[in-house]
């Protein structure tokens, strides 16, 4: 029995670090025991947040604008009179194509992207990087621009929804906002409810902000956390405003981003104009993390010739599973819903001959119901002779007899308890009352103790020794 309950908090603590790693909504569909038998539940799912700049094409505009070719002198950021560097296209070693904006940068020195230098002051020197995945994406994270030759005195940061045909402003950044734009600046920090959507200029990234300081940040989180709390822990909130909000959700959302540079660093209020091979831009690092927009119809994107594309399942199809499958046009297509929380409403699409389902119907394996925790399940031989014994539906089970004031802790559990109940449901219900009452007691105790999960984790299995005993079952 000991062992029994250690296994299934192994179990839990993997769900639930799988469930803290990806968010909600990842799986879009889970056989449930009801009084007719196994049955499809369906889910609002999506795919999980990713580095989305391994699938974006790059466009630098004016096309002539990378250095190298031919090849050119230009100073160094720390030296300006030191102006013996080189870039040159035809070889590797002084080559900045725009692919180093996008390489991984743990290596030293950083690998960059360079333009021209300003050789052609006082004309402006204004260059745009367009990158466009050809696929709405969601934007999770923070979007960060890393310069190694000073930050732009002006730039804008521009986003398109629809591949491209028109552009919106996203941010401005301006040593001056006033000069620069007839702005006032501000700071996300200044953003509420109401104004989350503005469109601001800030001088916090420039030059002479902070010296040392290479990025540039549009901040996603900062304005997630308007509605989820400054650690994002009430994500709930913020995906209900999600919901209800198409503005709030659209705003998050493109299929391009535009970074307009405007004005190079120049580290001082005047161009030395003895002197231009000093000011050129220079980008080693470009995050932008994000999902593929699937109208929560879909937890899985795939990356097939170059194209994204949603896995669509609820009988959607198209590239963001825009709409009804052939077949499926019984009721007009909808997106799936956050609400209510913690799995939202799938709206599936639904026959648009009620027969031809029955007839089309397969089975499925189970294991293929829940991919993540495949390691974990029981072979499917097992669960068919144990469904004829059980008659009661898993949604009579009750879900944890714990009132916790931490709403969002609680949220957490009760979509780990969910996940877990495909393996659960072969279990008598006396054990799934206990487990669900020592969950209780360890959310109990980490809140009160201010554990964070992976301390809770290894609370809970000391010195590896429940892992040992699992590995030794083979599970
Ligand atoms: C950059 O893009 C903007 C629109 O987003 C356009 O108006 C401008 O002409 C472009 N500049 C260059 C140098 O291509
Ligand atoms: C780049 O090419 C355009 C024409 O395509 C030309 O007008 C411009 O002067 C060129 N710029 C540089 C820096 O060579
Ligand atoms: C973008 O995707 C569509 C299909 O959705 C495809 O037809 C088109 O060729 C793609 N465009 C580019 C520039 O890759
Ligand atoms: C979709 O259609 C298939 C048959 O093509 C069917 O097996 C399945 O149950 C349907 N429903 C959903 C939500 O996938
Ligand atoms: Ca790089």
């Amino acid at each position: 029995m000991y062992l029994f309950l250690v296994l299934n908090f192994h179990t839990l603590w993997m769900t639930l670090s799988t469930a803290m790693q990806h968010g909600h909504y990842d799986v879009c569909k889970m056989q449930t025991m009801s009084d007719d038998g196994l049955i499809w539940e369906y889910m609002a799912c999506q795919p999980e947040s990713v580095d989305m700049t391994q699938y974006l094409k790059v466009k630098i505009e004016p096309p002539n604008s990378t250095c190298g070719d031919p090849p050119e002198p230009f100073c160094a950021m720390g030296n300006p009179y030191m102006c013996n560097n080189e870039c040159d296209a035809s070889t590797r070693e002084l080559a900045h194509p725009p692919e180093l904006m996008f390489d991984f940068e743990g290596r030293n020195p950083s690998t960059f992207w360079q333009s021209i230098t300003w050789k052609h002051y006082p004309s402006p020197l204004q260059i745009n990087i367009t990158l466009s995945w050809n696929k709405t994406i969601e934007l999770t994270n923070n979007i960060a621009i890393t310069f190694e030759s000073g930050r732009p005195e002006k730039m804008i940061l521009e986003k398109s929804l629809d591949y491209g045909r028109t552009w919106q402003p996203y941010q401005f950044y301006a040593a001056d906002c006033l000069d620069a734009f007839r702005m006032e600046p501000k700071s996300v920090k200044d953003l509420s409810h109401n104004t989350v959507l503005d469109i601001i200029c800030t001088e916090e990234y420039s030059t002479g902000y902070a010296a040392h300081a290479k990025t540039i940040s549009f901040e996603i989180k900062d304005r997630f956390a308007i509605f989820a709390g400054p650690r994002l822990h009430n994500m709930a909130s913020l995906y209900s405003q999600l919901d209800t909000t198409k503005n709030l959700r659209d705003f998050f959302t493109v299929t391009d981003l535009r970074i307009r540079l405007l004005k190079p660093a120049t580290g001082a209020t005047f161009v030395d104009e003895r002197n231009l091979g000093r000011y050129f831009y220079a980008i080693s690092d470009v995050k932008i993390h994000g999902r593929c927009k699937c109208n929560l119809h879909a937890n899985t994107c795939n990356f097939i010739n170059t194209r994204l594309s949603c896995e669509c399942e609820h009988n959607t199809t198209g590239q963001d599973c825009e709409r009804c499958k052939k077949n499926f046009q019984g009721q007009a297509w909808s997106p799936g819903s956050y609400l209510t929380i913690p799995k939202g409403t799938a709206n599936i699409c639904v026959a648009s001959i009620p027969s031809t389902v029955q007839d089309k119907k397969k089975k499925q394996p189970i294991t293929a119901v829940f991919p993540k925790l495949a390691h974990s399940t029981v072979p499917p031989a097992q669960v068919s002779s144990h469904k004829r014994g059980r008659r009661s539906s898993i949604h009579t089970v009750p879900r944890s007899h714990c009132v916790l004031n931490h709403h969002t802790v609680l949220t957490d559990f009760i979509s780990s308890i969910y996940n877990l109940y495909h393996f659960l449901f072969l279990l008598p219900k006396t054990y799934i009352t206990l487990i669900n009452r020592a969950v209780c007691i360890i959310v109990k105790m980490s809140n009160h103790l201010h554990l964070d999960h992976e301390t809770t984790r290894r609370y809970f299995d000391g010195n590896g020794e429940v892992s040992k005993v699992l590995k030794s079952l083979h599970i």
